[in-house]
């Protein structure tokens, strides 16, 4: 009958599907050189999965060498995250150092028979097509131990490998997974196959294992302040790397060259939170961060183990939750003067889960902070005569220049004539004059405005007449925006007939 058929071509066909789609977009091995790929951000990193607990280093074995704790089925503060066991009694059996095996990973690991022979799982939410990493260490205790990995629907997962080793070193066993289509839940376990000895609470020690998605790192950044901003102020860059992917990301570096038109603040690099927070300097090949001087680049090394040459491991965000974020300073400079500083980072990780490392590249995209605009006004005033007598006329100049970068608005100079002058004329070659205020209003970048002032001179005295130019935008350089001229008023002569006069009239 149809039903039938028709159900079987359905699930035949997202399988087909997803096949495909992983074709296209699964990460790629680092075999084509240096093509990285494209940035994540969190819409695009895949659904996170990874093991709580893979290390076997909670809960922490206190007292004695040893100890059994209840399975994460049977809750409470002593269970065990994540690993649940088929043994009947629930139990599963950590070791420390103190029993004299060194761990591969951490201060403790676990031991697969605990009382029984039993199985160690964990359940988790996958997603269809996701390609899955998987990682272990596994030792013989008492000679060889054998177990095998059996991953895949909870209801009977699939053999995937046999480990197989003594007591003398960890095996180590690694390879991959794609969960099939329909499989949103997907069972990672441990099966004892047979131990030396045969005592059923002896055998197959068990650490550092791990299974779950590629690390994905997301790189945020915020400028502060805002803005917008004036030239001479300073930003502060922050950029914030979170790994979203299950497996950590290794040889993690950030790279992020100061925007055009701004300058880096010496000594303003910083780890503000994660591994290895604090203070770092400018120069190289002292710590894990540097400024390059030639190329405007900042170079951090980011997570555990970070060196001056070499990138550390960001643990995912189960293990770090806000990643790591560092800091750095820019000075906003003029030549981006009522324009913007746009900057964006980039870190660069690999993903070693698999046989080799794989090349990733996240950004953080741009951020861009608003430049007010600044000029610079200065004012030249002259004088024709320099000296008059009481009642002559003397004839000023004055000229408003903008050197910019931007033009300059709301552009007023104010020219008080001092007491002793009587103002005959004024002549603006753009703008009004009014009262003592030139309204220029706008000047543009490079142009020069001119105002000529005639005046009487009313009273003897040494006058100085100022000129200052102030506009809307910021002035980059205030000490030029006022000038002054002196001028002599003298007294007018009397004529020689008068003088003779006085005379005859004094004696
Ligand atoms: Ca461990
Ligand atoms: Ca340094
Ligand atoms: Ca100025």
């Amino acid at each position: 009958m149809l039903y039938p058929v028709a159900a079987l071509a359905a699930t035949a066909l997202p399988l087909t599907l997803s096949d495909a789609v992983l074709a296209g977009t699964a990460p790629t091995q680092a075999h084509a050189g240096p093509a990285r790929m494209v940035a994540p951000d969190p819409a695009t990193c895949p659904e996170r999965v990874a093991l709580a607990n893979g290390g076997f280093e909670q809960p922490v074995v206190t007292g004695g060498a040893w100890a059994s704790f209840p399975d994460a089925s049977r809750g409470g503060p002593n269970a065990v995250p994540g690993w649940r066991t088929t043994s009947t009694d629930h139990l599963i059996e950590i070791w420390s150092t103190r029993m004299g095996v060194p761990p591969a990973e951490g201060k403790q690991f676990g031991e697969l028979n605990a009382t029984q022979v039993a199985t160690l799982y964990q359940d988790r939410p996958t997603t269809p097509g996701q390609k899955l990493y998987w990682r272990l260490s596994h030792r013989g205790r008492l000679g060889t131990d054998t177990m095998a990995l059996d991953i895949g629907d909870p209801a009977g997962p699939a053999q995937q490998a046999i480990a197989s080793d003594g007591t003398a070193k960890w095996g180590t066993y690694s390879g991959t997974y794609t969960v099939p289509a329909g499989m949103t839940t997907t069972r990672f376990a441990f099966r004892s196959i047979s131990a030396a000895g045969g005592n059923p609470s002896v055998g197959n020690f068990l650490d550092d294992v791990f299974f779950g998605t590629a690390p994905c790192v997301v790189v945020s950044k915020t400028a502060s302040p805002q803005g917008p901003l004036d030239v001479g102020e300073e930003i502060t860059y922050r950029l914030t790397a979170v790994n979203k992917g299950g497996g950590e990301a290794d040889n993690v570096r950030l790279t992020d060259t100061v925007p055009a038109g701004t300058t880096f603040v010496p000594g303003s690099l910083q780890v503000v939170d994660g591994p290895n927070s604090g203070a770092k300097t400018d120069q190289a090949g002292d710590d894990q961060a540097e400024f390059d001087p030639a190329t405007g680049k900042i170079t951090i090394m980011l997570g555990n183990g970070a060196t001056a040459v070499a990138g550390g491991q960001l643990p995912n965000s189960d293990a770090l939750p806000d990643g790591t974020t560092v800091e750095f300073r820019v000075k906003v400079g003029r030549a981006i003067a009522g324009k913007q500083a746009t900057n964006q980072g980039t870190v660069d990780y690999e993903n070693r889960l698999g046989p080799d490392p794989e090349p990733l590249t996240s950004t953080s995209g741009d951020i861009v902070t608003e430049i007010n605009p600044a000029v610079d006004l200065s004012v030249v005033k002259t004088a024709e005569q320099t000296r008059v007598t009481a009642g002559g006329m003397i004839s000023y100049h004055v000229a408003v220049r903008n050197a910019g970068p931007n033009d300059a608005t709301g552009v007023v100079v104010k020219d008080t004539l001092p007491a002793g002058l009587a103002l005959l004329s004024a002549t603006p070659s753009t703008g009004t004059y009014a009262g003592d205020t030139w309204t220029v209003g706008t000047l543009a970048a490079g142009a020069t405005a001119t105002l000529t002032i005639q005046a009487k001179a009313t009273t003897v005295a040494e006058t100085t007449n100022t000129a200052t130019a102030s506009g809307k935008e910021l002035d980059l350089d205030p000490s030029n925006n006022s000038d002054s001229v002196k001028v002599c008023v003298d007294p007018a002569p009397a004529c020689p007939y008068c003088r003779t006069e006085e005379r005859r009239l004094t004696r």
